[in-house]
C-alpha cells in the first residue's frame, strides 16, 4: 500500500511512522509513505497557505491554489510501485465517522491520499474540485488533520496481511471475533508475570495449560466486558 500525506506539518509524522508496527511494515515493504508539504505548492512570495474568510468571521481558511496544485502533483506521480491514482480522503470534523469497518474497507486500497487541513477549514472549492471521502475520527474538534491521519494510518496498516507478525496472526485466527471482524468485542483481560503481584493473582484457568478452556474463558470475558461497557457494539 502507498499512502500520500498532504500536510502543512510534515515534520510531525516521521517519528510516528518509523516505530513499532508501522516501522516494521515499512521495512517489510508492506506500506510506503510519501509526505507532501502543501506550502511547497504556493506560488506567492510569502508562501501563504491560508487567508481570511470572505463574509468575515474568526480564523483562517486553507487557500484553494496550493491544495489543488499539490493534489494534481500527487496524482501525476507514477513511479516505482506507485501506478494507480489514490483514493482521496479529506480529514475534517464534518466527515463520516471513522470505524473498524471503514478501516477494513480502506486497507484493501492500493493507494490512499490523506489531506490534512488546519485552521478554520478548507475553501469549499477544494471539496468541489475532487472526489473525496470526508472522514472524521470522532465528535470533538482538533486543531488539524494530522492526528486523525495518524489514527487512520495506524488502524489500516495493522490490517495489512503480514503487518502484525506471526505470533499475533495465529492468535487473531482463533479470535477474529475479538479483533475486528464483526461482531467486534472488547478485549478480554490479559496477564503476564508475576503470577502474584501485590496480593492480586492471575486467574487459575490461564495457568492450567488447557487451551480450549482458556479460549472459552477469554470469549466469555470479552462478551461480559462488551455487555457491561459497550452494549451498543452488540446491537450492531
Ligand atoms: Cl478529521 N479533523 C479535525 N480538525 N478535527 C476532528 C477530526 C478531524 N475528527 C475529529 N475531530
Amino acid at each position: 500500500m502507498h499512502i500520500d500525506i498532504l500536510t502543512l506539518f510534515p515534520e510531525v509524522f516521521p517519528a510516528f511512522l518509523g516505530h513499532s508496527i508501522l516501522g516494521i511494515a515499512q521495512e517489510k515493504g508492506l506500506v510506503e509513505f510519501h509526505l507532501w508539504n502543501i506550502r511547497d505548492f504556493t506560488q506567492d512570495k510569502h508562501k501563504k497557505v491560508d487567508d481570511r474568510p470572505f463574509g468575515g468571521g474568526p480564523g483562517m481558511v486553507l487557500r484553494p491554489e496550493p491544495v489543488f496544485r499539490a493534489i494534481e502533483e500527487v496524482e501525476k506521480e507514477v513511479s516505482g510501485t506507485v501506478t494507480v491514482p489514490p483514493r482521496k480522503i479529506l480529514l475534517c470534523p464534518q466527515g463520516a465517522r471513522f470505524n473498524q469497518s471503514m478501516a477494513r474497507e480502506l486497507a484493501r486500497e492500493p493507494r490512499l491520499m490523506l489531506l490534512c487541513g488546519h485552521y478554520e477549514g478548507f475553501d469549499e472549492r477544494i471539496r468541489q474540485g475532487f472526489d473525496f471521502l470526508e472522514v472524521s475520527i470522532g465528535d470533538y474538534v482538533l486543531s488539524g488533520g494530522e492526528v486523525p491521519a495518524m489514527v487512520i494510518i495506524d488502524a489500516l496498516v495493522r490490517l495489512i496481511p503480514g503487518a502484525l507478525g506471526d505470533e499475533f496472526s495465529t492468535v487473531s485466527e482463533s479470535f477474529s471475533e475479538m479483533l475486528g471482524e464483526p461482531p467486534v468485542l472488547l478485549e478480554y483481560p490479559q496477564y503476564t508475570r508475576p503470577r502474584e503481584f501485590r496480593g492480586m493473582s492471575v486467574p487459575e484457568v490461564l495457568l492450567s495449560g488447557d487451551h480450549e478452556k482458556i479460549r472459552k474463558w477469554r470469549l466469555e470475558q470479552a462478551r461480559l466486558r462488551t455487555r457491561q461497557r459497550r452494549p451498543d457494539l452488540l446491537k450492531e
